[in-house]
């Protein structure tokens, strides 16, 4: 059976450009997200960009059902293997201080960016062992610096970096690769989500530039087309306008009223 390279998080923001980008490459891709219609149309465009074959596994990562769905596909699929794990799935939810905040917003991260995808790379590791493959997470700044109205979002970020680390040790050895790419302020649907509307999440981005999911996408597909003997440990990214967490350079200074 053939070897895929499995993207979560895929329906939507660096998921979704990281499938278009390792499609051009002529791979095949299992696509993974909750909304099954946006993994059809990605599908469809990954099959445009010169995908080899690309299947939509439907699940929710942050339920145990939902792992459930990806086991049985396992299950049924006992050869299939796997080259790449991109594991792009993670939000955000809310500002408030802990304090305040919202219990049901800590679960969704905590499912999602910790356990989601922690136990995808446990279920899908023996598969990643077998081609010597690379696993790519999806960390963030947040994972390396901590900011007011963020304790759980950074702990969850600070706990991908942690895995991280801690995978590379325990499978040193076996050829895999572990990254974690640590982006700032990247315009896709993560500030909707966290803050509830659209309304909210332009004011984030207003007069600067922030970095594009495809931004990101080109530093994974640098990384994991690097020599087998080379591995890209981490990679910090932030926009040209952003000098460090909450440091951002907005108006007649930003990049975006110079560039052209
Ligand atoms: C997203 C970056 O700075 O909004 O992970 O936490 S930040």
């Amino acid at each position: 059976m053939a070897t895929y390279s499995f993207i979560t998080g895929a329906s939507s923001g660096i998921g979704y450009a990281v499938a278009l980008k390792l499609a051009e490459q002529k791979r095949s891709l299992i696509i993974s997200a909750r909304r099954q219609n946006k993994l059809l149309d990605l599908k469809k465009q990954c099959l445009k960009n010169g995908a080899r074959e690309v299947i939509c596994l439907p699940f929710d990562i942050q339920t145990a059902k939902g792992l459930k769905t990806l086991t049985d596909f396992l299950n049924k699929n006992k050869t299939l293997k796997i080259d790449i794990l991109v594991n792009s799935a993670g939000l955000a939810k809310g500002t408030e201080l802990v304090s305040k905040s919202n219990i049901a917003d800590w679960e969704a991260m905590l499912n999602t960016n910790v356990k989601g995808l922690f136990y995808t790379t446990r279920v899908l590791l023996d598969r990643i062992i077998a081609t010597s493959g690379h696993i790519v997470n999806l960390g963030s700044v947040a994972g390396r610096l901590v900011y007011e109205g963020g304790a759980v979002y950074c702990a969850t970020k600070f706990a991908v970096r942690a895995f991280s680390e801690g995978l590379r040790m325990d499978l040193k050895g076996t050829g895999v690769r572990v990254s974690n790419i640590e982006p700032g302020m990247v315009n896709t649907e993560f500030s909707k989500v966290r803050l509830g509307s659209q309304q909210k999440a332009d004011l984030i981005y207003d007069d600067m530039l922030p970095l594009s999911a495809t931004d990101i996408a080109e530093s994974i597909l640098w990384c994991v087309n690097q020599p087998p003997h080379v591995n890209i440990q981490e990679v910090v990214i932030y926009p040209t306008d952003q000098a460090s967490v909450g440091q951002v350079v907005r108006g007649v200074k930003s990049l975006k009223h110079k560039k052209k």
